[in-house]
């Protein structure tokens, strides 16, 4: 039988503690497409480890998702903060499963993290929200038909992106706005029926990491701030049709601007 999803984590809490010589952490980052140049303005990187040196974590096989784990040390007023930046992240459209998609979470969890940061590179269905934009995610709608929970864990979802850390977002940038992130499946983007049909259903952000990553961060006890990086219309929205590179390219020159707001946002958790 294999290993149990929170025993994994633990063991990978205590080599990345033996790894990186810090013994707790305070925050966890998700870095998703083209946030990776965020993780340089966030503080002073205090040791960086590749993924596969850490028990769970495997080699990501997309272009732009860096496979390291990096602990940064953040200044603040009350002392500093340790950061884990989860710079890998495993997509359910993998194929892996879903314990291999909660295992940063888990981790970050059972490195002593009690905040995690979500972020990513989504679709926008606001015209109104060119490529560039960061939206606080609000809410969720789960389209993957999974989820990373076993057996009977009935747990609640009620303000699962949390309203004090966005409320703390919006003091360091009054005009973000907020948007229901919808979880497709993926790895293909949508049809624009299916963006419509998302519309329709309440989502103003598409994607394919967040919401199951949230499920099980609110499962392990975490507190959740969800930011997305609008990185192109989603499809049929603006005509033209969606690239990867375009995607990474806008995530680069948006990096600047969104890491030093969350570098902020951390000092003030
Ligand atoms: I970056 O348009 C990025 N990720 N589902 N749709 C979905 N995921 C995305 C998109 C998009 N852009």
């Amino acid at each position: 039988m294999s290993e149990e999803p929170k025993e994994l984590a633990a063991r990978a809490a205590a080599r990345l503690a033996e790894l990186t010589g810090v013994e707790k952490h305070d925050v966890a980052l998700v870095l998703g497409s083209g946030w990776a140049p965020a993780a340089d303005l966030l503080g002073e990187t205090v040791a960086e480890v590749p993924a596969t040196e850490v028990p769970g974590f495997s080699v990501s096989g997309v272009p732009g998702h860096v496979g390291k784990l990096r602990s940064v040390r953040i200044e603040a007023a009350e002392g500093a903060r340790h950061a884990l930046i989860l710079g890998s992240r495993t997509h359910y459209y993998e194929g892996k499963g879903v314990r291999a998609v909660a295992h940063g979470v888990r981790t970050a969890a059972a490195a002593g993290c009690s905040t995690i940061v979500l972020t990513n590179g989504c679709g926008g269905l606001n015209p109104e929200w060119p490529p560039g934009t960061p939206v606080l995610i609000s809410d969720h709608i789960n389209l993957t038909g999974a989820s990373p929970l076993e057996g009977a864990t009935f747990i609640d979802l009620t303000d699962l992106y949390s309203s004090r850390l966005r409320a703390i977002c919006r003091q360091v940038q009054p005009d973000l706005p907020e948007g229901v992130y919808a979880q497709f499946r993926g790895p293909q983007y949508e049809t624009p029926a299916e963006v419509r049909m998302a519309g329709r259903l309440g989502a103003d952000l598409v994607g394919m990491s967040t919401a199951l990553e949230a499920i099980a961060a609110r499962e392990a006890g975490l507190e959740i701030l969800g930011v997305s990086l609008v990185t192109n219309l989603a499809a049929g929205i603006s005509g033209q049709p969606l690239s990867h590179e375009e995607v990474l390219a806008e995530g680069r020159a948006a990096a600047q601007r969104v890491g030093s707001m969350l570098a902020e946002v951390v000092r003030r958790l």
